[in-house]
């Protein structure tokens, strides 16, 4: 089992005492996590230990100063000496929660929760010199998150909650994985209510589907609930309705031959960025006769405005995986990308999937940040090894509609 190292910098170190409590410690205690706590005033050589000092350009509070925050993080930084087998230096990522920063959300958590190392900056007072921020830049990849749209005193109450979301993820820490994978910002959706004994309680039911042990019809219900739930507290988290739906406003159709030209030309212009990224274009070289055959060999969809091709996905069996939703060639015109339209192709393929598909299945370029990112935060999971082609990686979602 891997163990995941951590490193947080405060002037308060006390404040991190609760990482030896509960899963976490336990998970310490076996070797899972790896945690290092530093006092940053142990970095500053003066009398008084002083990390703070008056913000140029004037105005209320201090601010903490880059010297003590340069060796600190040096010395994080010495503690990944020597390098990697690869010879690669070996560096944490950095977080330094702000509330500035970019949200944290659980799709962030299952990103750091895959690193090996992670280092935490916490400050305090007003902030921190930002010249920190550049110097550590050209040290290691460094993430400026928030915890919600609201102010604390410091970064510490940040760090234990980033923590603790990290490290469940990781396998061992959570008894139960199962107990992963429907909760709430897992999939999208809130969790269902949960009932235990007694079955009446000051004159409260549990709701009768769950006393039946019919599996099928509990599954649907707590669908149900989540639903419903997420509708009430979250709809901004809702995939768009046939009213604010994007997609509603096309003209949707099952492509035919004659759609071959419009698509190479929707397909070139979705992978340009891929053989930018890294020279390879696949899906973009392929002949007219190629996109004609995988008109043929899957369920494509077009959506048109005034007769022009705006967006694509295509579907299928997977032909070497029963009971499973293959779901390939996303593609949205690069003008209209970044609305939210790649969201609502993917749940759309996935509607088209029988009632007997278990998995959806999907396939995309190992680097390619933004559908890894979109992917991830539809409920897919990266597939461990090299993908269907070089280069990529496979994903796969459970279909929660399968449930037995
Ligand atoms: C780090 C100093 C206090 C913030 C002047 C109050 C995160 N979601 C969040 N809210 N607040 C923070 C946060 C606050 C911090 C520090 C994180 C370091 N402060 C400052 C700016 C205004 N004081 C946070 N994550």
């Amino acid at each position: 089992m891997r163990s995941l190292r951590l490193d947080v910098v405060s002037i308060f170190p006390e404040y991190l005492a609760p990482l030896d409590l509960s899963l976490i410690g336990k998970a310490r205690r076996d070797g899972l996590i790896d945690l290092h706590v530093h006092d940053l005033r142990d970095f500053a050589h003066d009398r008084h230990r002083t990390v703070d000092d008056s913000p140029y350009g004037g105005g209320a509070g201090m601010v903490m100063k880059p010297g003590p925050w340069s060796e600190a993080l040096g010395h994080v930084l010495a503690q990944g000496s020597p390098p990697a087998e690869d010879h690669q230096p070996r560096v944490p990522t950095l977080i330094i929660p702000g509330p500035g920063g970019e949200p944290f959300t659980q799709q962030i958590a299952r990103e750091l929760s895959e690193e090996p190392w992670l280092a935490f900056a916490c400050g305090r007072y007003e902030g921190i010199d930002e010249r920190v921020y550049e110097w550590a830049g050209e040290r290691m990849p460094v993430r400026v998150l928030s915890l919600g749209d609201y102010v604390l005193n410091g970064g510490e109450v940040a760090v234990l909650a980033m923590v603790e979301a990290v490290a469940r993820l990781l396998p061992g820490v959570i008894g139960n994985v199962e107990s992963l994978v429907e909760e709430s910002h897992e999939d999208g959706l809130l969790e269902y209510p949960v009932y235990t004994k007694p079955a009446e309680w000051d004159g409260r039911a549990v709701p009768d589907v769950l006393l039946g042990g019919n599996h099928r019809a509990i599954a649907a219900w707590r669908r149900e609930q989540r639903i419903q739930r997420t509708a009430q507290r979250r709809p901004d988290l809702l995939p768009p309705t046939a009213a604010t739906s994007a997609l509603s406003g096309l003209e949707e159709r099952v492509a035919t031959p004659a759609d071959a030209p419009d698509l190479q030309v929707l397909t070139r212009a979705c992978w340009a960025p891929e053989f930018a990224r890294y020279g390879m274009f696949s899906a973009g070289e392929e002949d007219l006769e190629t996109v004609r055959d995988g008109i043929q060999e899957w369920d494509t969809r077009v959506w048109r405005k005034d007769g022009q091709l705006l967006a694509s996905v295509r579907v299928r069996p997977h032909p070497t995986h029963s009971g499973t939703w293959q779901i390939g060639r996303l593609m949205v015109a690069p003008y209209l990308q970044g609305r939210g339209l790649g969201r609502e192709l993917l749940v759309y393929a996935e509607s088209l999937a029988p009632d007997d598909v278990r998995t959806f299945w999907l396939n995309t370029g190992a680097r390619s940040t933004e559908n890894l990112r979109l992917y991830k935060k539809a409920g897919y999971r990266v597939r461990p090894g090299e993908g269907e082609f070089p280069g990529t990686v496979d994903l796969t979602k459970r279909s929660t509609t399968s449930l037995p």
